[in-house]
């Protein structure tokens, strides 16, 4: 089954990219837990982080810190948060390999970090 992820890939769905290489590309989440919430994606359609083979899991962890620097650049948050989920027990929608990056602020304790669906 093709994912919405390898749809975005494709140009075939929309969406606000902030970086792409040959294995990777970075997006702005389209239901944000807060301002800037982004997602890194593995462009080959895997569903989680034991499917990666490891240039895949360096290329996601190296587009990660390079997007989380852009947006701590031009957001000015004061922390962020990077969550993976695998299995839908662990809140996986989207089983297709993703990490999140969610820029936080002093005193935004009431965004919800997780989000069952
Ligand atoms: O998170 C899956 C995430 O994927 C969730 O935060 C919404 C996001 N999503 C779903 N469809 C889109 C599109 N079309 N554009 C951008 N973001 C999207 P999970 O870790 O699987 O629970």
């Amino acid at each position: 089954m093709t994912s919405v992820f390898t749809r975005i890939v494709r140009g075939e769905l929309p969406a606000f990219k902030l970086y792409e290489d040959d294995l990777t590309l970075a997006f702005l989440d389209i239901n944000p837990a807060a301002r800037g919430h982004t997602l890194v994606i593995a462009k080959p359609e895997l569903p989680g982080l034991l499917d990666l083979p490891p240039e895949l899991v360096a290329a996601t962890a190296l587009t990660t810190q390079r997007v989380a620097r852009a947006i701590v650049a031009a957001l000015q948050p004061d922390g962020f948060n990077i969550i993976q989920n695998n299995g839908a027990a662990a809140g996986q929608v989207v089983f297709h390999f993703h990490v999140h990056i969610i820029p936080r602020w002093d005193g935004d304790r009431s965004v919800k970090l997780w989000r069952p669906g």
